[in-house]
């Protein structure tokens, strides 16, 4: 079996416990010790003149740590990576900021991380990158030589050529996207919206199965939903029955129903909208006041970049005036905790809550959706209220799918799923396990590595 070098932003160091870790680090960790290999990524250190990366090794890994310039990393993370990209594939055009500076330094910074992972490849070498930082990652490992096999994933959506268009550089992206054998996207509207600017902004040509041709480049696009590990979910969430962290969750709900949200502080996630949605719930469904807690964990994220500052603030004026408004002297409706959490007792606060909210605006997938699912007593599951608009709502069909842009609409939903008997939510959490179970993170890897390994022969 050919080793495998994987390429990603941020690197799960071994020391880091898979309790701790998320699921899809733990994966591609399990992956890379099977196989053997390497694990390249930004060592979160930045200097003037960086020297060559840092490489140990831990079993039959080898982790490769690069550190940065500091301007560059700049103009990759929060310019154009996060401040470009991000938006552009989450439809928000009105957050978008395009600088030819950011554009440079991100290419830089492409281009700095195949001078050094360079000499650490073999020439039968799987290299597996991840996400929007390095999409002209392979393009430049192939200026230096590379030949051997390079696939991408994108953990994001990809939006609709309207849409992308209004990127200055999407013809250099897509050309960069050309690079690789395989490209790996989280739905088959996602695989449409590239596959249809290729065929009618670049003159590309496409094959069935995904097969694409552009200029001298044969590679292909596929749909390759991510998943949980639902068996590791499943086993907290029942280990957490009883003990003392659920014992104290439940003392302080003092008999009422919780309704759950995890999302990072970011404004894909539909925040700002979830929490005006569950104002209007206690508005117009007063009955069920002091009846349900919502409480929403948002971890804080990308700190750095101006638009989370600004979303942080509204949040906290936001939950301040729900609880101003609703709270009683006994009950808080609204809890908002922005600090991380071990997996355990997240999946002790889904399996807890009646309701689970995801209602990102847009979401690549949402893989907390599927933890809450597979977090549920069986007997008594909670209802899963999805945004149309996260992959996951395709798979998921037993959840009740709202428009995030849609407030009253999504109020209603939340009443709809706080009164719903337990027979239809049974079934409907029957549905969306089964995809669940099936479709777990560990398929999701060797799926795209067995497709990978093949990628050569693909055209013949
Ligand atoms: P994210 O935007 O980060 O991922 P998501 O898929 O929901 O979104 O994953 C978040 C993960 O972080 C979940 O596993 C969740 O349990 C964990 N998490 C969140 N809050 C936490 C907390 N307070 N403490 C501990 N853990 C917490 C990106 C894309 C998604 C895509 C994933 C994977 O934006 O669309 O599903 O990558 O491809």
């Amino acid at each position: 079996m050919a080793r495998l070098v994987i390429v990603s932003n941020r690197v799960a160091s071994p020391r880091e416990r898979a309790a701790k870790a998320g699921g899809l680090a733990v994966a591609l960790r399990e992956a890379l010790s099977q196989r053997g290999g390497l694990w390249f990524g930004w060592s979160g250190e930045t200097q003037v003149d960086p020297p060559p990366p840092k490489v140990f090794r831990s079993g039959r890994v080898s982790y490769a740590l690069q550190d940065l310039d500091p301007e560059d990393q700049r103009a990759h993370y929060a310019g154009y990576a996060n401040g470009t990209l991000w938006p552009l594939c989450h439809y928000r055009l009105g957050l978008l900021s395009f600088r030819r500076a950011d554009w440079e330094g991100y290419r830089r910074v492409n281009a700095h991380f195949a001078r050094s992972l360079l000499p650490l490849l073999k020439p039968d070498d799987i290299v597996w990158v991840h996400d929007y930082h390095f999409i002209p990652l392979a393009a430049e490992l192939r200026k230096l030589g590379f030949e051997g096999r390079i696939g991408y994933f994108h953990h994001i959506p990809w939006p609709t050529p309207e849409v992308f268009l209004s990127l200055p550089s999407h013809a250099a992206l897509v050309r960069d996207i050309s690079h690789y054998d395989l490209v790996g996207l989280q739905t088959e509207d996602d695989v449409r919206a590239l596959l249809t600017y290729i065929s009618s902004e670049a003159r590309g040509w496409i094959a069935p199965g995904g097969g694409v041709g552009l200029k001298d480049r044969r590679f292909r696009v596929v749909a390759y939903p991510i998943g949980i590990d639902a068996e590791a979910f499943v086993k907290d969430a029942r280990a957490s029955v009883g003990k003392d962290e659920e014992k104290r969750l439940k003392e302080s709900l003092a008999g009422r129903a919780l309704a759950v949200g995890v999302d990072r502080l970011d404004y894909s996630k539909g925040l700002p909208s979830k929490f005006a949605a569950f104002g209007d719930f206690l508005a117009r469904y007063p009955e069920h006041r002091s009846k349900m807690t919502m409480m929403q964990i948002a971890p804080l994220s990308r700190a750095e970049v101006t638009e989370y500052q600004a979303l942080r603030r509204e949040l906290e004026e936001l939950a301040g005036a729900i609880n101003g408004e609703y709270a009683e002297f006994d009950w808080v409706p609204l809890r908002y905790l922005n600090r991380p959490f071990q997996r355990a007792t997240l999946a002790a606060i889904y399996r807890n809550a009646r309701l689970g909210i995801v209602t990102p605006l847009r979401d690549g997938m949402n893989l907390v959706a599927k933890e809450y699912v597979a977090a549920q007593d069986p007997e008594n599951p909670g209802v899963l209220v999805l945004s149309r608009f996260a992959g996951a709502a395709d798979e998921l069909t037993g959840a009740l799918l709202v428009n995030p842009y849609d407030v009253e609409g999504m109020a209603d939903a939340f009443h709809r799923a706080f009164t719903m008997p337990v027979e239809e939510r049974r079934e409907r959490w029957r549905t969306n396990m089964d995809k669940v179970e099936t479709n777990t993170i560990h398929s999701w890897c060797e799926g795209f590595l067995a497709d990978l390994s093949q990628a050569a022969d693909h055209f013949g």
